[in-house]
C-alpha cells in the first residue's frame, strides 16, 4: 500500500446510484430488423469488414433485440439502481428525418423502458451512442452544419415518445470519439481528414447537444422534470517528464476542454489557448482561416450552460511527450493530440488490458475529477463509463472485480477528500458485446456472452458478483459467493 492513499469511510452514502451501460449498437443486433434503417456501422462494417479485428460486426451481437428481456433480469438480479442504454437512432427513425416513426422500432423501446420500470430499475437513456443514420451520413453527416437540427427533430420525437418515463438523458455518447477517431479514419464513417472534418464535427455536436438541452429546457422540463448532459470520454495525462508539462495542460486543452468548455466553463466556446494553437497553425498550414471552426456569440451562449450535471466516462491515464522525428502518434491514441506533435505513453506500475488504448491507473479517475472541480466548478458528476477488457476467457475475472474495487475507492476518497459531487456510478458493460474496432477479441463484460450459441447466453463473472455486492451494500469491502463458497477480494 505504499503510498496510497485508502479512503477513510468504506461506504457509498445512501442517495449514491449504481447502474451498469450498454449501446445499441454493440448488444441489439436485428440491424435489418423490420423497417430499420441503415446506420454508418452497418455500412462501415459491410463495406469494409477488415476494419475490425476479427472481420465481426454487429449484425447479431448479443441480440438483445429479442433477448432484452433477460438483459433487464441481469441487472434486476444484481440489484443496481439504473440501466444505461441508447436508442438506435434508424431503427425509430428509418429516414433518418422525422418523417416517419417506426412502429416497431419505437415499440422496442417502450417495452424495455416499461420493463425496466416494472422492475425498479431507472432508464438512464442515451440518444447517440455512434450509430448516425447513413442516409444523414450520405448528406455530410456531423460535418453538415444541418445536423444540429436533424438531431433536434430526433431528440424531439424521443422526448415525446419517452419523456414521462425516461428522467435522466445522455445527447451525445463521447463527441471525442464521434469525431476524432470517425474523421481521422478509424471509427465509421472512416473519413480521413486530417484534423478538419473532426473539427467541423466538434462544432456541430455541440451545437446538436445544445439544441437538444434547449428543447427539453423548454419544452419538456417543465412537466417531467428530467435532467439532460453529454457523456465525454476523457482520457486522463500526466506528463511523462517534467519538461513535458505545457505540452500536457494543452493536450487536456485539446482532448477534455474542447468538449467541456463550451457547456460546462463560466466562459463558455473554445479553451481560449486552443483557439489561439490552431489559429496560428492553420496559419501557417496556409489556411485563410481556422481549422477549428468559430462559433457566434450566440452559439457560445447556447452551448454555455447546457447540462445538468457532468456525464464522466473514464477509463485510462496516459502519459504526454513529444514524437520522436519520423514517429507517428498511435492511432487509438490520438483523441485529437496528434495535432500537438505529441504522442501518449504509460508507466511501468500502469498495466495492461485487452485494449490497446488502455492502461490501468485508478488514481487518474480522482485525478480527473478534481481536474473538472477546478476547471468548470462544483459540478455533480454521473460516472456514465468505467470498466476493464480482458480476452474474456474467464468467469473467474479476478482483475476486473479488483478494477471496480480499486477505481471505486477513488471515487470515494474524490468525495471525501476533495469533496467532488459524485452521485452515481455506471459500470462498462452489462455484458460482453461488439467492441468497435476489436470486434469480439475484447471484452468489458461483467457477464459473459457466448457468442457460438444463438441464444446467446449470458453468464455473471466474478466481477458481476462482486459488483453486486457493492451496489447493495454501498460498501466497498462487500463480501459475495462465487461461485458457491463465500470469497473476499
Ligand atoms: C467507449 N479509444 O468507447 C464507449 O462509450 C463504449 O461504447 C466502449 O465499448 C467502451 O468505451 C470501451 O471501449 C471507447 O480508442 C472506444 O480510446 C475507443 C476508445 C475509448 C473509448
Amino acid at each position: 500500500l505504499l503510498g496510497v492513499a485508502a479512503a477513510s469511510s468504506r461506504r457509498f452514502p445512501d442517495g449514491f446510484k449504481f447502474g451498469a451501460a450498454t449501446a445499441a449498437y454493440q448488444i441489439e443486433g436485428g440491424w435489418n430488423a423490420s423497417d430499420k434503417g441503415e446506420s454508418i456501422w452497418d455500412r462501415h462494417v459491410h463495406a469494409h469488414p477488415g476494419v475490425v479485428e476479427d472481420r465481426s460486426n454487429g449484425d447479431v451481437a448479443c441480440d438483445s433485440y429479442h433477448h432484452w428481456r433477460e438483459d433487464v433480469r441481469m441487472v434486476k438480479e444484481m440489484g443496481l439502481d439504473f440501466y444505461r442504454f441508447s436508442i438506435s437512432w434508424p431503427r425509430v427513425l428509418p429516414t433518418g428525418f422525422a418523417n416517419h416513426i417506426s412502429e416497431d422500432g419505437s415499440k422496442y423501446y417502450s417495452n424495455l423502458i416499461d420493463e425496466l420500470l416494472a422492475n425498479g430499475i431507472e432508464p438512464v437513456v442515451t440518444l447517440y451512442h455512434w450509430d448516425l443514420p447513413q442516409s444523414l451520413q450520405d448528406l455530410g453527416g456531423w460535418a453538415n452544419p444541418l445536423i444540429a437540427d436533424w438531431f433536434a427533430d430526433y431528440a424531439r420525437v424521443i422526448f415525446d415518445l419517452y419523456g414521462d418515463r425516461v428522467k435522466t438523458w445522455i445527447t451525445i455518447n463521447e463527441p471525442i470519439i464521434v469525431c476524432d477517431l470517425g474523421y481521422n479514419g478509424i471509427f465509421a464513417p472512416g473519413i480521413n481528414s486530417d484534423n478538419f472534418g473532426a473539427y467541423m464535427c466538434s462544432r456541430n455536436i455541440l451545437l446538436a447537444h445544445a439544441r437538444a438541452y434547449r428543447l427539453y429546457e423548454k419544452e419538456y422540463k417543465p412537466k417531467y422534470h428530467g435532467e439532460v448532459s453529454i457523456s465525454n470520454h476523457i482520457f486522463w495525462f500526466e506528463p511523462a517528464t517534467d519538461q513535458d508539462m505545457e505540452l500536457t495542460e494543452l493536450s487536456k486543452d485539446i482532448s477534455i476542454g474542447r468538449y467541456s468548455h463550451p457547456i460546462f466553463s463560466a466562459k463558455g466556446g473554445w479553451p481560449p489557448a486552443l483557439e489561439r494553437y490552431i489559429a496560428e497553425k492553420s496559419k501557417k498550414e496556409g489556411y485563410s482561416r481556422s481549422r477549428l471552426p468559430s462559433f457566434t456569440q450566440e452559439e457560445i451562449e447556447l452551448i454555455r450552460g447546457s447540462y445538468d450535471f457532468y456525464g464522466l466516462n473514464h477509463y485510462t491515464t496516459r502519459t504526454i511527450r513529444p514524437l520522436a522525428a519520423g514517429e507517428a502518434a498511435g492511432v487509438f491514441l490520438v483523441q485529437g493530440i496528434s495535432e500537438l506533435g505529441v504522442t501518449c505513453g504509460g508507466r511501468p506500475e500502469w498495466p495492461s488490458t485487452a485494449s490497446e488504448w488502455f492502461l490501468v491507473n485508478p488514481r487518474g479517475l480522482r485525478d480527473t475529477m478534481l481536474y473538472l472541480k477546478q476547471q468548470y466548478g462544483d459540478l455533480r458528476i454521473l460516472i456514465t463509463e468505467n470498466g476493464y477488457s480482458d480476452s474474456g476467457a474467464e468467469l473467474d475475472d479476478e482483475p476486473r472485480a479488483r478494477y471496480y474495487k480499486d477505481y471505486l475507492e477513488q471515487v470515494l476518497l474524490a468525495m471525501e477528500e476533495d469533496d467532488v459531487k459524485v452521485i452515481g456510478y455506471t459500470a462498462w458493460t452489462l455484458m460482453d458485446n461488439f467492441e468497435w474496432t476489436d470486434g469480439y477479441q475484447s471484452r468489458f463484460g461483467l457477464h459473459a456472452v457466448d457468442f457460438s450459441d444463438p441464444l446467446r447466453p449470458r453468464t455473471p463473472r466474478r466481477s458481476a458478483h462482486y459488483y453486486a455486492a457493492v451496489a447493495r451494500t454501498h460498501d466497498l469491502d462487500a463480501t459475495y459467493k462465487f461461485p458457491e463458497e463465500k470469497q473476499e477480494l
